[in-house]
C-alpha cells in the first residue's frame, strides 16, 4: 500500500491536513484553515441529511423556483441553508454568493472589515434533480479573496465576486456516493478524503491525485447531440471508432459524480452549447471555475472550447460557459476537431 493512502497506522483528518497545508506559509493566520472548517461542518451535516432523505421529510420540490427558473428542491433549500449557517459565524467571510441565492449576500458579522476578507461562492446540491431517485448528488465550493478595487469601480459590492477562476484561493467539492467524499485544492495539489459516518471525520484517502493521461470514456448527455457545435459532433462520432477504442459512454447527470470519475479514471466530460442552452448549461463562478481549478492542479485541463476556463472573467454571477474537461490527451483531440472546424 503506497504511503499516501490511510491505513490503520495513520489516520489524517482533513483539519489536520489543512493546518500542515497552512504551515507551509508563515504568513498565514489560520483564518482561512478555519473558514475551510466551516466547509466541512456544512459537508458533514448534508451529508447526513442527504442519507436519511426518505425517513426525514427532505425529498422533492419545495414549491418555488431559482433565478434560472428552475424547480428547487427541499434539500437544494436546507443545503444552502446549512452552508449560509456554517460560514456566516467564522467571521472572516464577507460574501457568499449561490446557485441557489438570486443575488450575493454581504455578510456582516465579521469582528471588522478587514477580517472579512474572504468570498465563498458554492453550488450547494448539484444534480439535485436525481436526488429523489437515489442518485449521487454534491456540493462544489470556490474561494476567493475580496478585491477592494473592483468594488471602487462599482457601487454594487458584489462587484468583487466577478474574478477570474485564476484568482481563487481554494476549491473543492463533496460528492454524496457510496461513500461521502471532499476533494479540494488550495493550488498545491488536489487531495482526497473520505467521511466515516461513524466518528464524523473526514480521513485522508489519497494526496496529490493526478489525472490519468488518457481515459476510456467520454461523459455527455448525447440526447442534446443534434444541436451541438459540428466540432464537438466529430470528436462524439471519433470517439466510437475503432481507432479511438471505442470509448465508453459514461453520464449520470450530475456534473460532481461526473467529474469525479473523470478526475479518478481520466477521459472527458463535455457540456458543451445545445440549441436550449446556447451558452452552455453549468455556470462559471461555482460549477466550471472550482471544477477547472481541481482538474488543472491534477494534470488536466478545462475549457470552453475556446478559452482556458480559469482565464474567464465573469460579467455575472450567474454566468453559464460550455465546459470541455478532462485528460490531456483527449483536451488535445478535441482542441484539433475544433481547429479543424474554424
Ligand atoms: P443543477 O446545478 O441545477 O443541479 O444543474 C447542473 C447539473 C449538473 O450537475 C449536470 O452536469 C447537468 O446539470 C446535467 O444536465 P442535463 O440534465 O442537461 O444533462
Ligand atoms: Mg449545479
Amino acid at each position: 500500500m503506497s504511503d499516501n493512502v490511510a491505513t490503520p497506522n495513520r489516520f489524517v483528518t482533513i483539519q489536520e491536513h489543512i493546518i500542515n497545508e497552512q504551515r507551509q506559509h508563515p504568513a498565514a493566520t489560520g483564518g482561512f484553515s478555519w473558514l475551510l472548517s466551516g466547509i466541512t461542518l456544512a459537508a458533514r451535516i448534508i451529508s447526513a441529511n442527504v442519507r436519511r432523505a426518505g425517513i426525514i421529510d427532505v425529498l422533492g420540490d419545495a414549491g418555488a423556483a431559482n433565478v434560472h427558473g428552475e424547480q428547487q428542491q427541499k434539500l437544494d433549500l436546507l443545503a444552502n441553508k446549512t452552508i449560509e449557517l456554517c460560514l456566516g459565524y467564522r467571521g472572516n467571510v464577507a460574501m457568499i454568493a449561490s446557485e441557489e441565492l438570486d443575488e450575493a449576500k454581504v455578510i456582516t458579522r465579521g469582528e471588522t472589515e478587514e477580517d472579512r476578507k474572504y468570498i465563498v461562492v458554492f453550488d450547494p446540491l448539484d444534480g439535485s434533480s436525481n436526488i429523489d431517485v437515489n442518485v449521487s448528488v454534491g456540493t462544489i465550493f470556490s474561494i476567493f479573496q475580496r478585491d477592494p478595487a473592483l468594488a471602487k469601480k462599482s457601487d454594487d459590492q458584489a462587484a468583487e465576486i466577478l474574478q477570474p477562476g485564476i484568482k481563487q484561493l481554494a476549491a473543492g467539492y463533496i460528492v454524496y456516493g457510496s461513500s461521502t467524499v471532499l476533494v479540494y485544492t488550495t493550488g498545491e495539489g488536489v487531495h482526497m478524503f473520505t467521511l466515516d459516518p461513524s466518528v464524523g471525520a473526514f480521513i485522508l484517502h489519497s494526496e496529490d491525485i493526478r489525472m490519468p493521461e488518457k481515459g476510456k470514456s467520454y461523459s455527455v448527455n448525447e440526447g442534446n447531440a443534434n444541436s451541438f457545435p459540428r466540432a464537438v459532433q466529430k470528436f462524439l462520432e471519433w470517439c466510437k471508432t475503432e481507432e479511438a477504442g471505442p470509448y465508453s459512454a459514461r453520464y449520470i447527470g450530475s456534473l460532481v459524480a461526473d467529474f469525479h470519475r473523470t478526475l479518478l479514471k481520466g477521459g472527458i466530460f463535455l457540456y458543451p452549447a445545445t440549441a436550449k442552452s446556447p451558452n452552455g448549461k453549468l455556470r462559471l463562478l461555482y460549477e466550471a471555475n472550482p471544477i477547472a481549478f481541481l482538474a488543472e492542479q491534477a494534470g488536466g485541463e478545462a475549457t470552453d472550447g475556446q478559452t482556458r476556463i480559469l482565464e474567464k472573467t465573469p460579467k455575472s454571477l450567474h454566468e453559464r460557459t460550455p465546459l470541455f474537461v478532462g485528460s490531456k490527451q483527449e483536451m488535445e483531440r478535441l482542441r484539433r476537431f475544433i481547429r479543424d472546424e474554424a
